[in-house]
């Protein structure tokens, strides 16, 4: 499968007319202000002449009165980055809700190898912070909680997590994780990332990288085996993607050293600097981690993308260029060739179901990008697509960065000053080197974004509220949606089918080949499922809600 980029830039998936027209549909219920707000988050997709996109607004706050699906800063840390590692013992420290609400919920899944691996994440602990507490003040609470979990499960490592009471009430977790640290003989960090901190879940990703960084990378003294080895960076194993990426890692012969996060440990994390090369495949969630590791120990990334066939194969190819060996390079090509069979047959079979199918969708950071091409595998168009907490970077491509202003918001989150580690640092490509696999098609620390991927003349939409989605299944009637368990049952009860690009609904994985054949299948068996045309929504029957008090 040949790399469909330019391709997809060419194809116009709606006249740049129509595209500004629904744009205006969607603003003309808004009062001026919020509308001129926006006006600067809803763009049409074009490229320009010197290959540059629109100027998008992003990772600026939510305006009040919109329903957004975006998450908290708590959510970002904990749920996401630092969650999946199944060896870090992980304490929220706040209101219940907080662990509650963040246990298990996000399908990130784990295999532990033997009894003497640890495994803490079917356990959700927390200080249980009550009025009391809140009044008092929670830092003895969170001493008694980390010597009774240490004392119950002997972790090697535990992470505290703060919630936004916390921070409200001044609760010092680093001087709690620095004693009990020294107490406890063992790894204690803590994290201010109290769910008001940022904008969005945004800021969670980079606080975590940040204390991932700081109290787990390099710690572990053990070189790992291996001819080829890589670390996999923002990829969180949602319904099995990871071991799916695993089992062809092994089939080449490249030693995964650790992913950030999925199904990873503490152990494999502290070998990180050890790898040959950061494959990026998160870029929003993990970026942070991967630039600081190529300044401290001069490990370089590369963006990757193995979410559908044509990519997969792409970012494999990638791998096998990165390391100019023939042997590696050989197997590449007979892995792509045995996986394309299936594939293919699979293919052939729901395409013809499929094709000319219209999307919809607004996902996360990052999913909405890595999808757009599994779409276009299928024939399928994707009429419009955005992130919830992207960057602008995420959109337009990295080359954007100098230009983004920095904001208060923004300047909240620490920026950590890191400095080469003399004793490790080895420049695994000089710049020479680094220069001809750009040449080669490489994205060595590059990221295109999301725009790249887009049909000139799709509607690209940050922070998409549920008035807009709304709005926009009036207009465009999309075959299909794709969003998370915020948007899920109010489109369903349009009559359209909704796929969960975040948890996976019950399905995965969907990365690697076949991960991809089992997209195929789900997004044929929901397009063409015939229930769809049966459902009438509530309010086709009855538009108005009444109701009466009575005792
Ligand atoms: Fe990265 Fe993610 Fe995403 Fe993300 Fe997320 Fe997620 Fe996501 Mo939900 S790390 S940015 S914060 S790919 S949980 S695994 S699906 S919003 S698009």
């Amino acid at each position: 499968m040949s790399d469909t980029r330019t391709a997809a830039v060419v194809e116009p998936v709606l006249a740049e007319k129509e595209a500004e027209v629904l744009k205006g549909e969607l603003l003309a219920a808004y009062p001026p202000k919020i509308g001129r707000k926006r006006e600067r988050q809803i763009v049409v997709n074009k490229r320009g002449e010197d290959g540059s996109y629109p100027e998008i607004q992003a990772n600026t706050r939510t305006l009040p009165g919109i329903i957004t699906q975006r998450g908290c800063t708590y959510a970002g840390c904990k749920g996401v980055v630092v969650g999946p590692t199944r060896d870090i013992l992980q304490i929220t420290h706040g209101p219940i809700g907080c662990g509650f609400y963040s246990w298990l919920t996000r399908r990130n899944q784990t295999r532990a190898e033997g009894a003497s691996d640890d495994n803490f994440m079917p356990y959700s602990l927390s200080t249980d912070l009550e009025d009391k507490d809140i009044v008092f003040g929670g830092e003895k609470k969170l001493r008694r909680a980390v010597k009774e979990a240490f004392d119950t499960f002997r972790p090697k490592a535990i992470a505290i997590f703060s919630t936004c009471p916390v921070g409200l009430i001044g609760d010092d977790v680093h001087a709690v994780a620095r004693d009990m640290t020294e107490e406890l003989g063992i790894t204690v960090f803590g994290m201010s990332c109290e769910g008001y901190k940022g904008v969005s879940q945004s800021a969670g990703h980079h606080i975590a990288n940040n204390a991932v960084f700081t109290h787990v990378v390099g710690k572990n003294p053990e070189r790992p085996e291996g001819e080829f080895k890589v670390n996999m960076l923002g990829e969180y194993n949602i319904g099995g993607d990871a071991f799916e990426l695993e089992r062809l890692l092994g089939l080449l012969g490249v030693t995964l050293v650790t992913t950030f996060s999925g199904n990873s440990t503490f152990v494999s994390m502290g070998q990180a600097p050890f790898a040959d090369v950061n494959l990026v495949m998160c870029h929003r969630s993990i970026n942070y981690m991967a630039e600081m590791m190529e300044t401290k120990y001069g490990l370089p990334w590369f963006k990757v993308n193995f979410i559908g066939a044509g990519p997969s194969s792409k970012s494999l190819r990638h791998l096998a260029e990165y390391f100019a060996d023939a042997g590696l390079a050989a197997r590449v090509e007979s892995l792509i060739e045995s996986e394309m069979i299936e594939v293919s047959e699979e293919l052939d079979r729901v395409r013809p179901r499929l094709a000319g199918k219209s999307v919809l969708m607004y996902v996360g950071g990052s999913r909405a990008h890595h999808y757009q091409d599994l779409f276009r595998e299928l024939g399928m168009k994707v009429v419009s697509a955005g992130y919830e907490f992207a960057h602008r970077d995420d959109y337009e491509g990295r080359r954007v960065i100098p230009t983004i202003k920095v904001d208060a918001d923004s300047r909240n989150i620490e920026q950590l000053h890191v400095e080469r580690d003399e004793a490790r640092y080895s420049r695994r490509r000089d710049d020479a080197e680094i220069e001809s696999l750009k040449a080669r098609g490489l994205p060595m620390g590059e990221y295109e974004g999301m725009m790249g991927e887009m049909a000139e003349g799709s509607l690209v939409i940050d922070d998409i509220s549920h008035y807009e989605t709304e709005k926009l299944i009036e207009l465009v009637k999309p075959d299909l949606l794709c969003a998370g368990i915020k948007e899920k049952y109010v489109v369903q009860k349009h009559g359209i089918p909704l796929k969960q690009l975040h948890n996976y609904d019950i399905g995965g994985p969907y990365a690697g080949f076949r991960g991809a054949i089992n997209f195929y299948r789900e997004i044929d068996r929901l397009v063409n499922g015939s229930v769809w045309g049966k459902i009438k929504a509530p309010w086709d029957k009855a538009p108005e809600l009444s109701g009466s008090y009575g005792w």
